[in-house]
């Protein structure tokens, strides 16, 4: 059972319907972080990789583990997973990445999986860095903002540097929780340690509406959070506020929710009872 004091805000949601990442600073401690590292080195535990265990209940994943498993298992990162994907998720798969030292190419810019065509159901992608990851170490490029749209994975891969692009640049136990649409990139690691990040996507198994805190639900910010372009967005920011208020209805259950009637302008045809002002 969830606490609700670990579950994401209104405030926390309208940013991961607008920007589709969350950050969660140092969250992993110390001793986890120590032992995830020696379980990403340990081959066997790695050979997980690939999707034979896709379809298992995360609660049934790596349950002997004090590392990997240890981090999914906090109640913080359980508030987290029960307020984007629901209490009792599917795992889809993972990947347990390492950037050797002085590695100077990076990772071309893409999407995970194609396959993907639900309107606006969404799995949840985390990105877990167990050490100290400064710029230079490579932690993965993300494009805030670029989950609606749809790629074919390395299709973007020639674009190089989008402006609002951020790298993971974080303290050791980080956690970034991604829609699964984002646009990312693993970068170089000029430095002369081992870069190690942990990547773990999962499916809900219920419709994703109001899993959150909505104490806050009337929050006025909400609409400030969500009208907020991306640098990179250019004059189709007006695209992204459309899908921003699809999706935004789609996780609060309101179909009626606007932004600036945007999602208005178009709806507002003859054939629909206008309503007057
Ligand atoms: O290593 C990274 O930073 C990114 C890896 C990646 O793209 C992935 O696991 O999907
Ligand atoms: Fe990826």
């Amino acid at each position: 059972m969830t606490d609700k004091q670990h579950l994401l805000t209104t405030k926390q949601m309208a940013e991961f319907a607008a920007n589709g990442v969350l950050v969660f600073e140092g969250l992993v401690p110390d001793e986890v972080n120590q032992q995830a590292m020696r379980e990403i080195d340990d081959k066997s535990f790695n050979l997980w990789t690939g999707y034979s265990k896709s379809g298992t209940p995360l609660s049934r994943m790596w349950a002997e583990s004090n590392g990997l498993g240890a981090v999914w298992r906090l109640p913080q990162v359980q508030g987290i997973i029960h307020s984007l994907v629901g209490p009792d998720p599917l795992y889809d798969h993972h990947a347990g990445h390492t950037v050797a030292p002085k590695t100077i190419g990076g990772q071309h810019l893409h999407q995970d999986s194609i396959i993907d065509t639900r309107a606006w159901a969404f799995d949840v992608q985390f990105y877990y860095f167990p050490h100290d990851t400064p710029k230079e170490m490579g932690g993965t490029l993300i494009i805030p903002g670029s989950h609606f749209r749809r790629v074919n994975t390395f299709e973007i891969s020639r674009y190089q540097n989008l402006v609002g692009q951020t790298a993971a640049i974080c303290k050791a136990g980080t956690l970034f929780a991604t829609h699964c649409g984002i646009w990312h990139c693993a970068r170089p690691n000029l430095t002369d340690k081992m870069r190690y990040m942990f990547k773990l996507r999962l499916n809900p198994t219920v419709k994703q509406v109001r899993l959150w805190n909505t104490d806050d639900i009337d929050n006025p910010e909400v609409h400030h959070i969500l009208g907020r372009a991306q640098g990179w967005m250019g004059n189709e920011w007006r695209i992204e506020m459309i899908n921003r208020i699809k999706f935004w209805r789609y996780v609060t259950g309101n179909d009626k929710f606007d932004h600036s009637l945007w999602a208005g302008r178009l709806e507002n045809m003859p054939e629909n009872q206008l309503q007057p002002a």
